[in-house]
């Protein structure tokens, strides 16, 4: 086929829309790779031959179930759960499982799609993929928390395995959901095999599983500012959410001489002037993962802080650098010109995809330096590999030498970025397109060797 009959760009998005109505998550995700890749693939003829873009962009399989609990007060509930398996030409499927109202297939199509690249950018042999449940964990009781894990465990159980399919923790996933459901499926195949990761560090978690995606998430935000002759001392960060991403990355500015100046959740935001030092990060993670608080009542506790409530959002605090760790498209293209205008250098997406289309476009315009989520939050997933080979194994590594392997892989990510993404000259770093470039390049080629599968 010559190049100029390849389906173009927008034909391809077109296709896409088409083929998967009502999901404009999965459609915008699938958009943002496929500008690039197809830029990338324009001269190399095998890749449009075997379709990988269109193979990469249909999930191998998803699998939807019925969810039945009880809830405390003996009412039936009935939930949707969803596993997606999107592709695991270079290992099992590998990805996290989310409990929030605002799931849909479509949610975790966009999910499993992202993690495929942002597992094989990590260096480690993950396919990728996600699930989860429109369940929500908020006001419900530990009770009513494990008998819905167990419930979802009941179905989910048949299809993964830790050869398989290895789920882990995602918005409202924590540990302690892991542990309901680890111990749900130990009792249902009566096997202990590594099929979760985040788990207790009792029961086969691996050490600074915890802290590995905001860590992560702040380690590639440094790796970037270095590349400039620049580093994180003195600089001011706004950060969204308060959970695991959040608090592990504010905890990480905080070590690494930044201030943080704003947490939130779904109610508002607060913004302390006096800086989010880590005593109060201790406080917030008990608030949140032991009183399962809400971050308005921080200022109750500190004096001097703010609470901005009625769902504010905290991009119009002046900062140096912008760390959304909350959900996706949490930043819209007006919020980004606002941090532009206040001069933000840098942003590092600890969630997911939390910076709309538009949004990406402002910041590449004004040559902010720009970190994908595949890219900045990988570390969370690759501490979940390294969980995995750990069981397998059954040993337990050392902290230092774990802290070690999540520093060399979130530079080995930054490199891998740096050689699809510079620009000739060494000027502005294209990080989206290193990143789509570099995890693409890998299922890629391993799905070439397979052939038509
Ligand atoms: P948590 O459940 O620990 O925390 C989520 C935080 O985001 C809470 O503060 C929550 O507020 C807020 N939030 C969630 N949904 C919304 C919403 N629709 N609007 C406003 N705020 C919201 O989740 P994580 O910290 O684990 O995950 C945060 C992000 O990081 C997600 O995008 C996730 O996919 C991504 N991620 C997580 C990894 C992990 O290892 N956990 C790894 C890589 C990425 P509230 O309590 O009010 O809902
Ligand atoms: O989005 C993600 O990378 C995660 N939620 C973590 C996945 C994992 O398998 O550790």
């Amino acid at each position: 086929m010559a190049v100029s009959d390849h389906v173009d760009l927008n034909a391809f998005i077109e296709g896409v829309k088409k083929r998967n109505p009502g999901q404009p998550e999965f459609a915008q995700a699938v958009t943002e790779v496929a500008v690039d890749i197809y830029d990338f693939i324009a001269d190399k003829e095998p890749y449009h031959k075997y379709q990988i873009l269109r193979r990469i962009a249909e999930p191998d399989r998803v699998i939807s179930f019925r969810v039945c609990w009880e809830d405390d007060g003996g009412n039936i509930r009935v939930q949707r759960g969803w596993r997606v398996q999107n592709n695991n030409s270079i290992g099992p499927y590998k990805g996290g499982i989310r409990f929030h109202p605002s799931v849909t297939e479509s949610v975790l199509k966009f999910l499993a799609f992202e993690q495929t690249f942002k597992n094989a950018l990590t260096g480690l042999p993950m396919g990728g993929g996600k699930g989860g449940a429109n369940f929500n964990p908020k006001g419900k009781s530990a009770n009513e928390v494990m008998r819905f894990c167990q419930s979802f465990m009941n179905e989910l159980y048949r299809h993964i395995g830790a050869d398989v399919d290895v789920p882990a923790g995602d918005i409202g996933v924590g540990g302690r959901e892991i542990g309901y459901m680890f111990g749900q499926y130990k009792r249902l195949t009566n096997e202990f095999t590594g099929v979760l990761t985040g788990k207790g560090l009792e029961f086969g978690g691996s050490l600074i599983r915890t802290e590995a995606t905001g860590y992560g998430a702040v380690y590639f935000l440094h790796e970037m500012l270095k590349h400039q002759g620049k580093d994180l001392v003195g600089l001011n960060a706004v950060i969204s959410g308060s959970g695991n991403v959040a608090t592990h990355a504010a905890e990480k500015i905080n070590q690494l001489g930044g201030k943080v100046l704003t947490l939130s959740d779904s109610e508002g935001y607060i913004y302390d002037p006096d800086g989010i030092t880590q005593d109060k990060v201790n406080f917030i993670k008990e608030l949140k993962n032991v009183k399962r608080g809400r971050i308005s009542e921080y200022v109750k506790e500190f004096k001097g802080a703010q609470f901005h409530g009625g769902g504010a959002r905290p991009w119009s605090v002046p900062c140096d650098v912008a760390l959304p760790c909350a959900t996706q498209n949490e930043l819209n293209e007006e919020e980004a010109k606002t941090l532009v205008k206040n001069g933000v250098i840098a942003v590092s997406e600890g969630a997911n995809m939390p910076t709309t289309l538009e949004g990406t476009h402002v910041f590449k315009a004004a040559k902010v330096i720009f970190a994908p989520g595949k890219a900045a939050n990988a570390g969370g997933v690759a501490v979940s590999g390294l969980e995995m080979s750990q069981n397998s194994a059954r040993i337990s590594w050392k902290e230092e030498e774990l802290q070690r392997m999540l520093l060399d892989i979130m530079q080995g990510i930054h490199s891998r970025c740096l050689e699809y993404g510079s620009t000739a000259g060494g000027g502005y770093v294209d990080y989206v397109k290193g990143a789509n470039i570099a995890g693409f390049k890998k299922v890629a080629d391993a799905m070439l060797a397979y052939g038509v599968v």
